[in-house]
């Protein structure tokens, strides 16, 4: 077990490791002293930048054991989400930033190609690798070098569509591609699905053929008798081979199975990766590792330690941040299941994340209720629909970012057939410290071009209840997205109510006002907080919460934009298509074309990672980036039609 001092403490090892190379130097009992100082370095850079903790915790060991055997960065290790990743970081020459890991300028928290030579595949989202891994196995191919692929894959992820589609066609192709499994039973919560059955299975057969094995050599130590028992053994094994013999799926699949090994021990790793390393096609090897392990914290509930927010190493607390505001994901949360009480029809749907997504009261209260799919976003929606055509309510609680992977089926499957799923799209907007492959930046681009659905945001947590009422009631496919942490602390009605569909609300008068901020989301608030500094300035600004990127309260803002010939738009998405995207059109649609408009949002390109109010600020949507805007936008003087985009 790892004990963290506030002090530093050093063996020494890890002080005199840089890259590959240098491991590959040390002999085993070195390399368990580097395992415990590489956890440290891990456990005390989390709890001070938050990160994926208990994932990276969990392959230390496997990590300096492909590093030991492979010859990386020639050979190439691709690691799937890469929230496991730290370890690979800390000694592929990034030791020493590693504690700038996810802060504005530092290093990034999954693997980056930009970042890195040993970092072979940006990851994020989950169960690529496979896929990834196997193009990169055709190109050496086709390039003629003999290289070795590893693709290291958790459990969770290996349950997900694109890795079952890899599966099938790597398996089938016998190029050189040894994929490691990680399995720790462990999504964010316990695993989930038949797969993850037929997994514990495997590990629990592995007692059964280890018996099998000595009773076989037994019987062949028999002098005459024995060989004939033994092929009689070996026709029974055929036919219970299903019940016992280890990965026999992935054989079936085309794969030579190795395992299952366990992971945290370094001498047998090491000796069965050089094995592995002389064997030629598809290859799995099924490796057990325990989520968290070496911080007892961890170990003890690795759900809550698979991503965390800055905490004390001594107890495992998290630094308390704005206690007093309840979070948008708690009202999410909480208002599902006050409705779901007054209405039998609502169940919810989560892709292996109930606490992260807050329907972990909801599964709690209506477990009947309550599907966790795993890490299947797309069978996810689908499933709903399926849901939704025999009279239910479903509510598809998934992250913004990784909602598009369901796309297809949210147009397909969805929208055409008119079916009334709700979904919940949260951490929408700036996420912060994971970065570009999490931020969801681009929803309401991607939603708002769908005929049939209705789109809104809110602009507080109150307002967050309101519209999950209106979504379950509405009777036709509906988006609500909300950002990432705390609400803004306002006062909670009592109860929910249904918004008018397509109305906006005037939050700020701004009496004869010389400009107009139309918001939506998360930019309601600063767009007030501006208004409020500009009538300082003596600008008079009137400020609209839209409410719906689609439909917009047409009458509202060409009504705006007929009295105020100035406008502003701020939304947290992508400029193109997005919210403002759409009040242009309805201008032009409208045939108003004597207003200025400056869209505020986020440029054609992907966003770092940073704080949400460092990036909120860098891209001008926060408060001080809208008060500029207004300030430029009135030292232009009136203008005919003239579309200023950020
Ligand atoms: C497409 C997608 N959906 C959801 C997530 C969020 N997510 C990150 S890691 C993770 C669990 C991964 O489980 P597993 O592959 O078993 O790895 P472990 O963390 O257990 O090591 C989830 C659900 C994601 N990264 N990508």
């Amino acid at each position: 077990m790892v004990v963290v001092s506030n002090r530093d403490r050093s063996h020494g090892v890890l002080e005199k490791i840089n890259y590959p190379v240098d491991i590959r130097k040390l002999d085993v009992a070195e390399l368990h002293i580097l395992a415990e100082e590489i956890r440290e370095t891990i456990i005390k850079t989390v709890s001070k930048n938050g990160g994926h903790l208990a994932s990276s915790l969990g392959t230390v060991e496997l990590t300096l054991a492909i590093h030991y055997v492979f010859d990386t960065p020639r050979d190439k290790l691709i690691w799937d989400v890469g929230h496991q990743a730290y370890a690979h970081k800390i000694i592929t020459g990034r030791k020493d930033l590693f504690h700038t890991l996810r802060k504005k300028g530092g290093i990034s928290g999954f693997p980056r190609r930009e970042e890195s030579l040993y970092d072979v595949f940006n990851t994020g989202h989950s169960s690529t690798s496979i896929s990834a891994a196997s193009g990169i196995a055709e190109a050496k191919c086709l390039a003629g070098g003999d290289f070795k692929i590893i693709a290291v894959i958790g459990d969770g992820s290996i349950c997900a569509g694109m890795a079952f589609e890899a599966l099938n066609w790597a398996g089938d192709r016998d190029k050189n591609l040894i994929i490691v499994l990680n399995d720790n039973e462990m999504c964010i919560s316990p695993n989930v699905g038949a797969m993850s059955s037929y997994l514990n299975r495997v590990m629990t057969g592995q007692t059964v053929t280890k018996l099998k094995t000595e009773v076989k050599n037994f019987l062949r130590s028999i002098p005459s008798i024995g060989e004939q028992m033994f092929k009689f053994t070996k026709q029974l094994e055929e036919s219970l081979k299903g019940l016992v013999v280890p990965g026999l799926l992935f054989e079936e699949l085309g794969f030579t199975y190795v395992g299952p090994l366990e992971g945290h021990r370094l001498d047998y790793l090491i000796k069965n990766f050089k094995n592995v390393k002389d064997l030629r096609g598809p290859i799995l090897v099924h490796v057990i590792t325990r989520k968290g392990k070496g911080y007892q914290f961890a170990e003890d509930d690795p759900s809550k330690f698979h991503g965390v927010a800055p905490f004390k190493i001594e107890s495992g607390e998290a630094h308390p941040d704005n206690p007093a505001r309840l979070s948008y994901t708690k009202m999410f949360g909480k208002t599902i299941v006050k409705l779901a009480r007054e209405n039998p029809r609502i169940v919810a749907i989560t892709a292996a994340m109930s606490e992260g997504t807050g329907l972990d009261e909801f599964a709690r209260e209506y477990p009947g209720r309550f599907y966790d799919v795993g890490m299947a976003e797309q069978h996810g929606v689908t499933f709903a629909a399926g849901l939704a055509t025999e009279s239910l309510i479903p509510v598809v609680a998934i992250y913004s970012t990784f909602m598009q992977r369901a796309y297809d089926q949210i147009i397909h499957d969805v929208c055409l057939q008119k079916l009334p799923v709700v979904l919940a799209l949260d951490r929408g907007g700036f996420v912060g410290s994971d970065g570009p492959t999490h931020h969801g930046l681009f929803d309401y681009s991607y939603l708002r071009s769908i005929p049939n659905i209705i789109v809104m945001s809110p602009k507080d947590e109150n307002e967050l209840q309101h519209m999950i009422k209106t979504a379950v009631e509405c009777g036709g496919p509906v988006s609500i997205r909300y950002p990432r942490g705390s609400g803004i602390g306002v006062n909670l009605d009592d109860e929910p109510v249904c918004l008018e569909i397509g109305k906006g609300e005037v939050v700020v008068h701004g009496g004869d006002a010389d400009l107009a901020i139309i918001a939506i989301g998360s930019t309601v608030y600063p767009a007030i907080a501006a208004a409020r500094k500009l009538r300082d300035d003596g600008i008079s600004a009137r400020v609209i919460n839209a409410r719906f990127v689609k439909p917009l309260d047409e009458q509202l803002l060409c009504d705006t934009a007929k009295n105020v010939k100035k406008i502003i738009t701020v939304e947290e998405n992508v400029l193109m298509g997005g919210f403002g995207s759409a009040v242009l059109e309805l201008f032009e649609k409208r045939g108003i074309y004597d207003v200025v408009v400056r869209r505020l949002g986020i440029g054609d390109e992907f966003v770092e990672h940073a704080s949400q109010g460092e990036l909120r600020k860098m891209y001008g949507i926060d408060e001080e980036g809208i008060i500029h805007t207004a300030r430029s936008i009135m030292d232009r003087g009136a203008a005919t039609l003239s579309v200023i985009a950020s």
